[in-house]
């Protein structure tokens, strides 16, 4: 099945750039709702400074990694020095404080995978989770940002594979689909091995310029993404195209029982390399995106055997109406 389709795009491809530019535009969230965002961050870090006066929050995921569309919910992380009380603790009183300070659905979720305190700011209508000393998180977020910056087709992309993903109800990991940072990592991986490249790979191609550890992980890459703007611009490729290119790889080409599609080093990796061809407790390994730093994470795990038949279905009607529907703007993104 794979490879043996020759990339041919629609005949008149080119005539879809403008209307998925106008949704990519239409998605972008406004600075008064980025103002807002910031406002919300000042007014909780007050709060919670009062309890814990040395302790810092941070924005991380949408918000913050420059691929949030507009009425996002926020994620923030509190970041908080190892205390003789456990985190369950830290969440249930800072869902107290919370509550007390008039936040609305305030609500300590301290048994989830990532344990969160979720609320909602009247004043401004936006829900926000909380979690602590996800410090991790903080560190991807800020790679996924850079690598936004190198070239605008990165979050033109991942906006339209974004949103075409909530609308086919394919971005639901408690349903067994992917989350918006493995489609984010899916842009990224598409675009560092376009030819010519059009994204470079910040890890293992690059030195250092920026390194921290977390949790006896190296996070290390090359920062400097200002010196990288020229990096895509030998490819010409157009935002239709890619979108077209997008879909037909993850519908047709991309080899599902071997590869491993990896960010980190911008290439695909073996499936055997990393020891993840048969299932392992709940690791089934149907679809597999390595973490960028937590290496051994796919972030594929969530598929099972039910879903992976969903998402290439979609993969495959995207493609399908890419190459042949008379409006693909529209009917890519009609509601499941
Ligand atoms: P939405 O716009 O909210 O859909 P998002 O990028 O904020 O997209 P999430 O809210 O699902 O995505 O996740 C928030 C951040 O948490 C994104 C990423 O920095 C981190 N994250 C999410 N899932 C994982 C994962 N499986 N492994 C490591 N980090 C993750
Ligand atoms: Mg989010």
């Amino acid at each position: 099945r794979n490879n043996r389709r020759v990339l041919e795009y629609h005949s008149d491809i080119e005539r879809l750039n403008a209307p998925f530019l106008a949704i990519y535009e239409s998605l972008i969230p406004t600075e008064e709702e980025k103002a807002k965002q910031k406002r919300l961050l000042t007014s909780l870090e007050k709060l919670v400074n009062k309890e814990w006066p040395s302790a810092r929050l941070f924005l991380y995921g949408s918000c913050a990694n420059s691929f949030g569309v507009s009425n996002s919910d926020i994620d923030v992380c509190l970041e908080i020095e190892d205390s003789d009380i456990s985190k369950s603790e830290i969440l249930l009183k800072l869902a107290d404080m919370l509550h007390s300070d008039n936040l609305q659905n305030v609500q300590a979720l301290t048994r989830a995978r990532v344990p969160i305190v979720k609320l909602m700011d009247p004043d401004t209508g936006i829900s926000c989770d909380i979690c602590i000393n996800n410090v991790l998180a903080v560190v991807n977020t800020k790679l996924l940002r850079d690598y936004a910056q190198i070239d605008a087709r990165l979050r033109q992309l991942a906006f339209i594979v974004k949103h075409w993903a909530k609308k086919r109800r394919v971005n639901e990991t408690y349903q067994g689909t992917l989350s918006s940072y493995a489609y984010v990592l899916m842009c990224i991986h598409f675009l560092q091995t376009r030819k010519p490249a059009i994204l470079p790979c910040l890890q293992v191609e690059m030195h250092a310029t920026y390194t921290v550890t977390v949790d006896d992980i190296e996070c290390a890459y090359f920062d400097r993404v200002e010196d990288l703007r020229d990096f895509g611009s030998r490819n010409i490729e157009s935002i239709a195209q890619l979108v077209w290119a997008f879909f037909d790889y993850w519908a047709y080409r991309h080899d599902y029982a071997n590869a491993v599609i990896s960010v980190r080093t911008g290439s695909i990796i073996s499936k055997r390399a990393k020891d993840w061809t048969r299932r392992i407790g709940n690791d089934r390994h149907l679809i597999c995106i390595e973490d960028p730093f937590e290496v051994s994470h796919d972030l594929g795990r969530v598929v099972d055997k039910h879903s992976i038949k969903t998402l290439r279905e979609e993969f495959e009607r995207a493609a399908h109406i890419m190459q042949f529907d008379p409006d693909p703007c529209v009917k890519l993104f009609e509601p499941y």
